[in-house]
C-alpha cells in the first residue's frame, strides 16, 4: 500500500492526511514545487471528461503551455502522441496523476543529468574532438 497517488488518498479519506494537507504558504521550495505539480495537473485535467485525468487534448495543452521549452517548443502532433503513448501505462487513453508524475520525474532526471554534464565540462564545445 505505498502507491504514490495523492488523489487516491483524498478520495478514500475525504481529505488529505495532515502531513499532505496543503497550506497556503509552503514552508520550503520543494513543498512549493510539489504543490505546483498538483495545481498544474488539475488546471488542465479539469477541462474536459474525467477531471482527475488528462485526455489527449488536455495533455497536449499542458505540454505545449507548461513544458514547451523542455520539449523543444514542439508543436508536432507526433511528439505529443508519442509522449501520450509512453505515459499511458494502463492504456486507457488518459494520463492520470501517477502517470503524469512519472513524466515529471523522468524530465527532472534528464535535467539533472544535463546539469551534471554542464558542471564537468563548462567550456563550450566548438566541434573539437575529445
Ligand atoms: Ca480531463
Ligand atoms: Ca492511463
Amino acid at each position: 500500500m505505498s502507491k504514490i497517488c495523492p488523489l487516491h488518498l483524498f478520495k478514500d479519506n475525504g481529505g488529505p492526511p495532515s502531513a499532505l494537507r496543503m497550506s497556503k504558504e509552503p514552508s520550503s521550495n520543494l513543498e512549493s514545487a510539489m504543490q505546483m505539480l498538483i495545481k498544474t495537473f488539475h488546471k488542465y485535467s479539469g477541462k474536459e471528461g474525467d477531471k482527475y485525468t488528462l485526455s489527449r487534448g488536455e495533455l497536449k495543452e499542458l505540454l505545449l503551455e507548461e513544458l514547451g521549452t523542455y520539449l523543444g517548443g514542439s508543436k508536432d502532433n507526433e511528439a505529443v502522441e508519442k509522449v501520450m503513448n509512453d505515459l499511458d501505462a494502463n492504456n486507457d487513453g488518459e494520463v492520470d496523476f501517477t502517470e503524469f508524475i512519472i513524466l515529471m520525474g523522468a524530465l527532472t532526471v534528464a535535467c539533472n543529468d544535463f546539469f551534471l554534464d554542464c558542471k564537468t565540462d563548462e567550456k563550450p564545445k566548438d566541434g573539437g574532438s575529445a
